[in-house]
């Protein structure tokens, strides 16, 4: 007789996620396959670690034309002094964490006077940066949610109360809005506490005798990023959007190599990827975790993303070791290669026209006008390049025979097209921009010889109307460049005058968006839902760590 077998809960979780691809024809991965990759992401799920955090002081908030984005924090007394008073007359409090935080919040209210005889109403408005809580909301301008923005209503209708805020905060400073009570009965708030979560458990090693007090402390404020974004995936920010992107996926596991070294995370996050993969076998550029493991569909395909998973695969193979994964993973990786032909013309350049009209997202930098077709021929080329080295290491070469012709062509074209000996700066699209991105990518994919790679980088500091970066994403790729062009000085220089520009503008984590002349540049419209504590901004830590004679 047939045995009955009952479905575990994880079996029918891994139906409601695997039956939709199922069923629609022609998956470029078997089922089998995704399954085991859904199987093996969740065995290397890590644990959250929570460590309970007190406020350390009261905080005033003072307009200051020469602070970031003209707010900075003055302190304001200690925490007995706010919860030794009635509420009543200290609405408005501004309570500094001391660092920034990821987590869960709870506060005490208690009556000093009569019972309660009506309910109290809070607004509890969480902040990474002081200007957070110094900017009206509304009306709101910004192109993404309103309900990112960490301002919470808080009704409490009995008293004494204990309240946890169900909502997940990122944060450093809290202020609290008193919105209603009655003259009835008098309180105190007390007792605040938070309950932070990250998955990091590890102490990176101490950095090198000597390494300067700067250099130190950018290493240290990259370390709080990233330890902030590794939750049980590597998230982008802990505030927005709090998912997983590839992009960020592969600065994170850079950083982290060299760091905490959680490598379980980073074969998480790959896994999770390959297993939620478009049914062409392209990748999605970005998943959550709940309700269930699901990528974000409706957007559009970001070509450079799924090509930049091959380096971030190949980064985790050296780190780790990881046959067994990588090349469990190594089909995922060679079909993300299918794309490339695809928007070339007959010499080779690539035509961003075409692909965007195919619905494709081509991303680079946040950088409103910046022409997007040499970085993407750099990123090609690169991520080919990534890609065969890969392969080499698998024992799979023959499977990328394709490519090293490719590539030939590919740079052959870049040079005759791109490339400008007179100013000796690659030259973008048919307004022939010049952009940091632009000489970037084209000295990481090898374009530029090494002379050249010096000229142009050195050519930039010159050039009036280069297309500067807006993140410390793309900037991230101009240290990368000018690191392999040799200039080790420049390199150091600019790491110290960015990410250090940011520390010394008083960032306790890196931030998602950052032009050293425009404080309140935002990709979104509204500079106070930009995240202040974001994944790609870590990479200090990776470059400190990896170049120690550089950076010291
Ligand atoms: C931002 C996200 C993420 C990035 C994408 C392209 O909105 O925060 O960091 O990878 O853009």
């Amino acid at each position: 007789m047939l045995k009955k077998i009952k479905p575990s809960v994880l079996s029918i979780i891994w139906a409601a996620i695997l039956l939709p691809a199922m069923s629609k024809a022609q998956d470029h991965y078997t089922a089998e396959q995704r399954r085991a990759w859904l199987d093996k992401a969740e065995a290397s799920k890590p644990a959250l670690i929570e460590t309970e955090k007190r406020p350390v002081r009261l905080v005033k908030l003072e307009a200051d034309p020469s602070a970031f984005q003209g707010w900075k924090t003055v302190p304001a007394g200690d925490m007995e002094s706010l919860y030794s008073r009635s509420f009543k007359q200290q609405s408005g409090t501004v309570v500094d964490f001391g660092e920034h935080l990821t987590g869960y919040f709870t506060f005490t209210i208690k009556s000093i006077r009569n019972f309660s005889d009506a309910p109290l109403r809070f607004k509890l408005t969480f902040g990474e940066v002081p200007a957070e809580l110094a900017t009206p909301f509304d009306p709101y301008p910004g192109g993404l949610s309103r309900a990112w923005l960490q301002d919470e209503t808080v009704t409490i209708t009995e008293l004494p109360a204990t309240f946890t805020l169900p909502r997940r905060v990122a944060f450093r400073y809290l202020k609290i809005d008193l919105l209603g009570s009655s003259g009835g009965f008098d309180f105190v708030i007390s007792d605040m506490k938070f309950k932070a979560v990250s998955s990091v458990s590890t102490q990176p090693e101490p950095l090198q005798p000597g390494t300067s007090a700067l250099i130190s402390k950018i290493d240290a404020t990259g370390l709080a990023t990233l330890k902030e974004c590794m939750q049980t995936v590597y998230e982008d920010g802990p505030k927005r959007d709090r998912r997983l992107w590839i992009g960020d996926l592969y600065l994170e596991s850079l950083a982290n190599t060299y760091s905490f070294k959680n490598h379980q995370l980073t074969k998480r996050c790959l896994y999770i990827l390959a297993a939620l993969a478009q049914q062409d076998g392209f990748l999605y550029a970005s998943t959550f975790e709940t309700p269930q493991l699901h990528a974000q569909e409706g957007q559009s395909f970001l070509f450079e993303y799924a090509l930049l998973y091959n380096v971030a695969l190949k980064e985790y193979l050296m780190a780790t070791s990881d046959r067994e994964t990588a090349l469990d993973l190594w089909p995922v990786a060679r079909r993300q290669m299918d794309n490339i032909a695809r928007h070339l013309d007959s010499k080779g350049l690539f035509q961003p026209e075409s692909a965007q009209k195919e619905g494709w997202w081509l991303f680079v930098d946040w950088r409103d006008g910046l022409d997007k077709q040499a970085s993407l021929q750099g990123i090609m080329i690169y991520t080919m390049k990534e890609t065969i080295e890969l392969a080499r290491k698998l024992g799979k070469e023959q499977e990328v025979a394709t490519l090293p012709p490719l590539i030939s062509k590919m740079t052959a074209a870049a040079r005759t097209s791109l490339y400008d000996a007179k100013s000796g700066l690659f030259l973008s699209g048919q307004s022939r921009q010049v952009s940091y991105a632009s000489q970037s990518w084209m000295v990481l994919s090898g374009v530029a010889s090494k002379a050249q790679a010096q000229k142009a980088m050195k050519a930039l500091a010159t050039s009036k109307n280069a297309v500067k970066p807006g993140t410390p994403y793309l900037t991230h790729y101009y240290v990368a460049a000018l690191i392999q062009s040799g200039l080790h000085q420049e390199a150091r220089a600019l790491v110290e005058n960015y990410w250090g520009g940011m520390v010394n503008k008083g960032a306790d984590t890196f931030w998602e968006a950052y032009d050293p002349d425009n404080d309140k540049l935002s990709p979104y419209n509204f500079f106070p839902v930009n995240s202040y504590c974001h994944a790609w901004s870590c990479t200090p830590v990776y470059f400190i760590r990896k170049y120690p004679d550089i950076f010291r």
